[in-house]
Order: C-alpha cells, then structure tokens, then sequence
C-alpha cells in the first residue's frame, strides 16, 4: 500500500476490526467537511468489520477541542482507538497556526499518556476547496485513511501486546 494516499489502498492488507471498539471525535468547525471525514471513517471502519455498537461519535466545538474530547474517551471508555477528525483553514490571523500546533501536540500527548492510538485525522488547508478535495474530492478522503490507520495500529498493539 502506498502510504502516500491510502484511499486507493489494498483491502486484503488490512487487519480485521470485527473486534475493535473506535471513539470518534469530529469537530464541528467547517462540519461540511468535518461531516465528510465522518462519514468516511464510519464507513471504512464498517467495510472492515467494525461493528455498529462499537463505533462512537462525538462531537466537538472546534479542532482546539478536538484533544479534549480524545481525553474523555481514554479516561470513560474502553475504546481500543480514538480518531480525531477535523478542518482548520487559514484564515488572515494566527489563529490557524495555534489551533493546528495544538491539537497535534494534543494528539501526540494522548498517544503516550494512554498508550492509545489517537489518530490525527485534522485537515490543515490554505482554502476550503483544498478541504473538500480531501474529504471525498479528488484527493480522497482523509477520513477513510484515518479509519485504516486506526485498525492498523490496533492490530500492531494487540499483536504485540500479545508477543506476536
Ligand atoms: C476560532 C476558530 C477559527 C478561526 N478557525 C477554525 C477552523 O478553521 N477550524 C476549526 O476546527 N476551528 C476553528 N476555530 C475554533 C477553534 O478550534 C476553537 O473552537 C476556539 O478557539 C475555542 O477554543
């Protein structure tokens, strides 16, 4: 599979989530998109074997946001994987870079405080065309490809965890 674009990617190479528990965060800021991202990670996770009840979404203002809400899934729940899905397009401020510099650093923190996949599903565009192309568009959708390395990075801790 090419890691540069998983939407084309190899179905067969890509573990079963028949077992797998997901908590999706999706922020609501540009929810166009952020909806898109949604619906293909629901989708993909479903295409893969995950089960209904094993999929939980929930929402939040912003992308800023997007961390804590990551953290209430590790702390309340028993999700083997936590994907957060967001859209923060630049703007004439600042704003951009503090929203995107802290949800990633959120994301990575959460990773190794819950020794958890957190996957950062967060678009990071110059316009909202260059959003929409990535969330079912031309180039794919971002959500999908947040849903696969989910799986996939479940399947390598469990595996692991189990001396596979
Ligand atoms: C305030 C703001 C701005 C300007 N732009 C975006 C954006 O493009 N995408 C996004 O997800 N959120 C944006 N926000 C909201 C922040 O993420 C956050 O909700 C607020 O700063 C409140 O903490």
């Amino acid at each position: 599979m090419a890691t540069k674009d998983l939407s084309a990617y190899d179905m067969e190479k890509v573990p079963s989530a028949e077992n797998m528990k997901f908590g999706i965060v999706v922020s609501e800021w540009n929810y166009e998109v952020t909806g898109a991202l949604a619906r293909g990670a629901v989708d993909t996770l479903k295409k893969h074997g995950a089960k209904d009840e094993h999929i939980v979404v929930k929402h939040v203002p912003g992308s800023f946001e997007l961390t804590l809400g990551g953290q209430l899934f590790a702390e309340n729940t028993d999700v083997d994987a936590i994907l957060l899905l967001g859209c923060v397009i630049q703007g004439e401020t600042r704003h951009f870079d503090f929203i995107c510099q802290g949800v990633a650093q959120g994301a990575t923190h959460l990773n190794m405080k819950f020794n958890l996949p957190v996957i950062f599903g967060v678009l990071t565009t110059d316009n909202q065309q260059q959003a929409l192309d990535r969330a079912g568009g031309k180039h794919g959708n971002k959500g999908d490809e947040a849903a696969i390395t989910a799986i996939k990075m479940v399947a390598l801790q469990q595996g692991l965890e189990n001396g596979e």
